[in-house]
């Protein structure tokens, strides 16, 4: 069975059981006792040497980084292939806005942190970034219900929790009506499972 290592209050991780939850795939969660930092420990070091969650194990694979497991689960478990379609131009419209959830979209992740357990990182620069990507996706979703090819992908999996977590973060998303409208889009799939803040 999948194994994954996680913590109710990350974003990160909420990706992974969103995205099994919509697959309908059985999975195990092994707790991670975030808040005192047992992803540092040296067990967990050796899991992932980034000292960071999520990860997966599925039987001898193991895999680290939200949107590298999400493309997993996609390839292995989800048998319409909508979710990241195999041909080149659909797979490189997707992986544009993975990268965009596992980069420009944490700076929201960690204005949160900052908020919520104190982190001691500059505010005002994650926020101004936050802004900035959230002013992007408002412009992607101007004309268009999703982020890519006209149906719900794993892009907008990668892109969804710590956009609609902006609030915790000290970030008000209502300069940002079509993303206002993707949340709820997204909160509407079929097999949609929500986290606290969400
Ligand atoms: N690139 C990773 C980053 C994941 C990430 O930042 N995870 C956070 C929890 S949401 C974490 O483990 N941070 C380490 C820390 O703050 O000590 C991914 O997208 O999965």
């Amino acid at each position: 069975m999948i194994r994954l290592y996680d913590f109710e209050l990350s974003g990160s991780c909420y990706k992974i059981r969103l995205f099994l939850n919509i697959l309908g795939k059985e999975y195990e969660r092994v707790p991670v006792d975030f808040v005192n930092k047992e992803h540092k420990n040296e067990h967990y070091l050796n899991l992932n040497p980034f000292g960071e969650i999520p990860i997966v194990d599925d039987g001898d694979l193991r895999l680290r980084d939200a949107q590298a497991i999400l493309v997993y689960l996609a390839k292995k478990y989800d048998t319409s292939g909508l979710w990241f379609p195999d041909d080149a131009a659909s797979a490189g419209r997707v992986t544009q806005w993975l990268a965009t959830g596992g980069g420009e979209v944490m700076n929201s992740a960690g204005a949160r942190l900052v908020k919520i357990l104190n982190y001691p990182l500059d505010l005002d620069k994650l926020q101004a970034g936050a802004k900035r990507v959230f002013g992007i996706l408002n412009n992607q979703l101007a004309d268009r219900k999703w982020l890519e090819l006209g149906h719900p992908t794993i892009a907008d999996i990668a892109c969804f929790p710590y956009t609609a977590l902006a609030g915790e973060g000290g970030i008000d998303l209502s300069p940002y009506p079509n993303v206002l409208q993707w949340i709820e889009r997204v909160k509407a799939l079929p097999n949609f499972i929500s986290m606290p803040g969400i």
